[in-house]
């Protein structure tokens, strides 16, 4: 996150508390979350509309519902599906690559306090056995650092996750319509 430099109209003026970041954060806050305040309350399983969605899928882990929306920045997009662990042990989403298309994909949580942000996942994302985790706006999510290429809607971005339990999965998903408020009242992002 440090390593953005971002541009001086996105900066925060005095806030103390949020160290790093926070401007990538308001504009993945913008990236990641927005558009879906109305009428679709769970994105992530909302699988009904036209737009792609990837799927995957090893050992007992499920992987539905993957998009990833064209990003308002160039350095950061967001990727966000949902991970299903079927069988009867608990798995452990440890890391994710997204070679070549980025140069990091990392967990991220966003958070509310005082101001949106969000947080690396240090330890992992945790998926209960018989249960699972949604990637969505707002909450957890891909973060991807520095795409290689502008990711456009039509696009497709190969992810590699890595399970303790269910071991390596590749993930296609593919490039959705541009979150277009994103931008608004972000000039420059
Ligand atoms: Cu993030």
């Amino acid at each position: 996150m440090a390593r953005f430099t971002l541009p001086e109209p996105c900066r925060p003026r005095a806030r103390a508390g949020l160290t790093t970041g926070l401007c990538a954060a308001m504009a993945l806050t913008a990236a990641c979350s927005s558009t879906y305040a109305t009428g679709r309350a769970n994105p992530a399983s909302a699988n009904s509309s036209s737009s792609p969605r990837g799927t995957a899928a090893a050992g007992t882990i499920r992987i539905t519902g993957a998009y990833l929306p064209q990003p308002a920045s160039a350095d950061v997009a967001a990727a966000y599906f949902t991970i299903e662990d079927t069988g009867d042990q608990a798995d452990l989403l440890i890391s994710a690559t997204s070679a070549p298309a980025a140069q990091a994909a990392l967990m991220h949580e966003s958070t509310t306090n005082g101001a949106e942000s969000m947080a690396t996942l240090t330890g992992g994302l945790p998926i209960p056995a018989h249960g699972q985790v949604a990637l969505a706006p707002d909450g957890y999510h891909l973060m991807l650092m520095s795409p290689a290429t502008p990711l456009k809607q039509g696009g497709i971005v190969t992810l590699t996750l890595h399970f303790q339990h269910a071991g390596t999965v590749t993930l296609k998903v593919p490039v959705t319509s541009l979150l277009s408020d994103a931008m608004t009242g972000m000039p420059g992002m």
